[in-house]
């Protein structure tokens, strides 16, 4: 699915990040920057060790904060390390801090050139983000971006599992 937003696309598909071409994709971190899980591992694992270095060098990240290193053996020249929050009960935070995730990490794409990203569902795996709300605010975010912005002309969604494009797809829908 594509949608037109100003100058801009937002494209939602179903497939893994570590295979997409777009200059930079989006890692859904930890605080230490060190490896773990899902996206993260991924990444690492596909990325090479040139990626884990630079993070070790960064030395970490706050919540809702990004860095930038290179993509090392992916396709894309850079990776944007975010992180989004560990979700309790909603009443911590959280939903500002996912939106912070993701405007840290155009902001921080914009600073670099780049005009074509690729992010994960943040937030909706290992650390319990509700799917249906994230969905929300990870494309209510890109969508004022792309209103602000006319430099990035792509900003793609890649989501891993069927329940992840269906909710996407479904408030994408919703909010265009
Ligand atoms: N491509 C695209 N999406 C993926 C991939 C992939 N290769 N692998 C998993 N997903 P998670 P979080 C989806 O847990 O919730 C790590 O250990 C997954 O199905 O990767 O932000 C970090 O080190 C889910 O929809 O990230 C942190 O400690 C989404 O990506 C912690 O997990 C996010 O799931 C971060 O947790």
């Amino acid at each position: 699915m594509e949608v037109k937003i100003n100058k801009g696309i937002i494209s939602l598909i179903q497939g893994d990040i570590t295979k997409q071409d777009t200059e930079a994709i989006v890692n859904a971190a930890n605080k230490t920057l060190l490896g773990g899980g899902g996206v993260d591992g991924a990444i690492h694992r596909a990325g090479g060790k040139a990626i884990l270095e630079e993070c070790i060098k960064i030395g970490g990240c706050e919540t809702g904060e990004a860095v930038i290193t290179t993509g090392g053996n992916l396709p894309a020249k850079y990776v944007i390390h975010t992180v989004g929050p560990v979700y309790r009960d909603g009443t911590r935070g959280e939903p500002d801090l996912l939106a912070s995730a993701y405007r840290s990490s155009l902001t921080l794409a914009s600073a670099n050139n780049i005009k074509s990203i690729s992010f994960p569902s943040i937030s909706t795996g290992a650390y319990r983000f509700p799917l249906e709300q994230a969905a929300g605010i990870a494309l209510q975010i890109a969508i004022n971006y792309l209103h602000e912005h006319d430099y990035i002309e792509l900003i793609c969604f890649v989501l891993f599992g069927q329940d992840a494009f269906d909710a996407f797809e479904k408030k994408l829908g919703q909010l265009t």
